[in-house]
């Protein structure tokens, strides 16, 4: 059943949309707590973990990101940060791997991805990872930091349909262009597609570097792999 609220102005709003607020406040005020016992109210009402994940948690992160930027935040809150969001995760991850079911389509895939060199950040890169599996497509993921080297062995060794590559700080995006030249140079480029992503990134970038697509989430990836390896929806 959804709950109504009055509000002070009389208007009413969701449950479900009051405590994604809330939800949002909680992470950025970096309350561990209140995190997750505002993540447990919504699962108790029926809210998609994915949803939760890729709404937002996610929001907040990119709003923490912000007051860092400014100088509000410095960089002992965004390692806090980062332990509230993986710490939820020990919770949604089994949810988020149920909801994904079934959206691999038809052909099972391999995947090669990792986050490129410079780069550690690895939140997205493993939602990504996780919900490519859990849609049916095998995945293998190279970590964080990964140099073209790494990357062109597992082409190489795996063979895989899809490489996936993620980036979130604007210089290391740059290295994406580098590992798909270095493809190229040795022969690789057309045996496998190449999709991007992560927030130094834009669709735009992808097209200028060569990559085969760009996705803005974790579902929206999926559903990029998908198409690209011939997998249906
Ligand atoms: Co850093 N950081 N950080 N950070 N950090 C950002 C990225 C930043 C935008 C914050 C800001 O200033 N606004 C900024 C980069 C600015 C820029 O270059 N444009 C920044 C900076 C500057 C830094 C340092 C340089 C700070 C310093 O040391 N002075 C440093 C760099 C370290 C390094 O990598 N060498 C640094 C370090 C860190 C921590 C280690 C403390 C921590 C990461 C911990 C970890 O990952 N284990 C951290 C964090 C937490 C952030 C923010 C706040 C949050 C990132 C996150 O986890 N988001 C971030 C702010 C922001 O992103 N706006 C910031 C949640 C996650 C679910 O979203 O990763 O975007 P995201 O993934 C999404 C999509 O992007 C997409 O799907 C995912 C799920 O929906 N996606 C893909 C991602 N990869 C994909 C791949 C695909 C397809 C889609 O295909 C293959």
């Amino acid at each position: 059943m959804i709950k109504v609220f009055p509000t002070r102005c009389g208007a009413v709003v969701l449950d479900r949309d009051r405590l994604f607020e809330k939800l949002r406040g909680c992470m950025v005020d970096l309350d561990r707590e209140c995190v997750l016992e505002t993540i447990d109210k919504l699962l108790g009402m029926g809210v998609k973990a994915t949803e939760i994940v890729l709404g937002p948690m996610s929001k907040a992160m990119e709003e923490i990101g912000r007051l860092y930027e400014e100088g509000e935040y410095f960089i002992a809150e965004l390692i806090e940060a980062a332990e509230i969001f993986k710490e939820a995760m020990k919770k949604l991850e089994p949810l988020i791997r149920e909801e994904s079911r079934g959206l691999g389509g038809g052909r099972r895939l391999r995947i090669v991805i990792g986050t490129v060199k410079g780069d550690i950040h690895d939140i997205g890169k493993t939602l990504v990872a996780v919900m490519l599996q859990a849609a049916g497509h095998e995945v293998i993921d190279l970590g964080v930091d990964v140099d073209a080297e790494k990357f062109i062995e597992a082409v190489e060794k795996y063979k895989p349909d899809v490489l996936g590559m993620s980036a979130l700080l604007t210089t290391t995006s740059r290295y994406m262009k580098r590992v798909i030249e270095e493809l190229d140079r040795r022969g690789l480029r057309s045996r496998v597609k190449i999709v991007i992503g992560g927030a130094a990134t834009t669709r735009e970038y992808a097209e200028r570097i060569g990559a085969d697509g760009w996705a803005s989430n974790a579902i929206e990836a999926v559903k990029l792999v998908n198409k690209l390896g011939g997998s249906g929806k």
